[in-house]
């Protein structure tokens, strides 16, 4: 049902849409990229590979074109590092993959679209993961210093907004995932404040060398409901909460870890040695705004049993809480965990009453198994996602959150982390079949169409 809203977002407000580089862009051995740990993870059987993706490497050209046509403000896009360092830290870096995003920028600066860059998604340099066991290395924070200086050197004339590290706790905690090997907390919380150093060498390098540069983090945010309202239960979702999103983004805001987190890790021993001169670094230049990655909320009780039902069940703590099913929220095939856009509002509050800092939601969307029928995709579910979750936001502005853009998770389809290309979140679709096959045509969805009147109308008609 079409919804005509009676309050504005503002005049300023960032329409965006968003990818990564290993999950769009394909090519991932050409014009001398080296491998990064998302080219390197072992495949499971028949799924894809991230050599082709949505080959968007090739396609840039005609991708910004759909992008006008949609009507975008901004794009949100990465910048492999392997595509300018092949091994992380190369005496000089790679002139085709500093070419290649010079004229994606321009291309979209000729749209008349803002590019918002992500300086680090997932795409480790391989190199630094077996040199030096990746962020548990210092090697590894000096390597990210030189390649985001020389981002900030090339681009940053033209790119105003950067994202530090996208999803800093998923990569911390699924080390698995994301880098091919389990941590135990003590590696993990050394992985994290490595991290944290390095981004905060970000910060400064960003405002030191690009005028009215803007820099910040994106998180992925998980705003925790406890699963009762008995103490316990309420005690233990500020744990998990604290643990699972507010550790990171107080790393980035407030130069350390939060209080309960800092208890949790000293009784396992686990808690990071800080130098005097890391403390200092940590303490010194703060985001610019605060990215988020919302999808749903989490729910916790005091510890007990996991749920192996449970999204994000793998993340509980060996005490104090565990990850449950919501019982009164609606989930859906993908959205295991929950489908709630008011958790968006809550987590937009509880992000403005900690730090006052600008907003960007730099994802939010709806994936699902989809393909043509009749050469037509009418996607009703993502567009009533993300028309209930740009409510939820502009709810929160009513509410005085200061939130300047919302990026589409995804611009078009992309390689998932683990599920290949079963699980799609495109405002285009990309004929990209399972196991590296497919045309690579690019087809608008009914949400495409959807979306573009959204900016037209800057949300008023939705
Ligand atoms: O595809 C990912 C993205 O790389 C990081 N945020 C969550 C998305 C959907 O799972």
């Amino acid at each position: 049902m079409k919804h005509i809203q009676t309050e504005q977002f503002p005049d300023t407000f960032l329409w965006g849409a968003a990818t990564s580089a290993f999950q769009c862009e394909g090519s991932a051995r050409e014009d001398g990229k080296g491998p990064s740990v998302a080219d390197t993870r072992p495949v499971p059987a028949g799924l894809s590979d991230t050599s082709i993706a949505a080959d968007h490497y090739h396609h840039y050209k005609e991708d910004v074109a759909l992008m006008k046509e949609l009507g975008l403000k901004c794009y949100r896009f990465s910048i492999a590092w392997t595509r300018i360092y092949p091994n992380g830290d190369d005496e000089v870096p790679n002139e085709k993959g500093i070419s290649f995003y010079s004229s994606l920028i321009d291309e979209l600066l000729a749209a008349g679209i803002e590019p918002i860059a992500t300086l680090y998604h997932f795409d480790l340099p391989d190199s630094l993961e077996k040199r030096f066991g990746g962020w548990a290395g210092r090697e590894t924070i000096d390597a990210y210093e030189r390649y985001v200086i020389t981002c900030f050197e090339q681009f940053g004339g033209r790119v105003k907004k950067w994202i530090s590290i996208n999803e800093q706790m998923m990569m911390v905690l699924q080390s698995a995932i994301y880098f091919k090997k389990d941590m135990a907390l003590k590696t993990q919380a050394a992985c994290c404040l490595n991290m944290s150093l390095a981004e905060k060498k970000a910060f400064q390098a960003c405002h030191r060398i690009i005028p009215g540069g803007m820099i910040g983090p994106s998180s992925a945010f998980q705003v925790m409901y406890p699963l009762t309202c008995g103490s316990e239960d309420i005690e233990a979702a500020m744990d998990a909460e604290d643990f699972l999103s507010w550790m990171v983004l107080d790393l980035s805001v407030r130069g350390e870890f939060p209080s309960s987190t800092a208890a949790y890790l000293r009784l396992h021993n686990a808690y990071p040695e800080i130098s005097e001169e890391d403390a200092a670094l940590l303490k010194s230049d703060t985001p610019d705004f605060i990215g988020v990655n919302y999808y749903a909320s989490v729910t916790a009780r005091a510890a007990g049993n996991p749920d192996p039902k449970a999204d994000l069940f793998f993340f509980n703590s060996d005490d104090g809480w565990t990850i449950v099913n919501n019982p009164i929220i609606k989930t859906t095939t993908w959205l295991r965990g929950s489908y709630d856009p008011r958790g968006l509002t809550l987590t937009l509050r509880r992000i403005n009453d900690r730090y006052r800092l600008p907003v960007l939601i730099t994802e939010n969307g709806y994936p699902q198994t989809e393909e043509p029928v009749d050469g037509v995709i009418n996607d009703d579910a993502r567009i009533e996602y993300i028309r209930d979750h740009l409510n939820a936001i502009r709810d929160a502005i009513g509410q005085g959150v200061d939130v300047i853009g919302y990026n589409i998770w995804s611009f078009m389809d992309l390689l998932s982390g683990s599920q290949g290309y079963k699980k799609r979140y495109g405002l285009v679709y990309i004929d990209h079949q399972e196991g590296n096959t497919g045309t690579l045509a690019r087809l608008r969805k009914k949400s495409f169409f959807w979306y573009q009147n959204v900016i037209r109308t800057n949300g008023t008609e939705m």
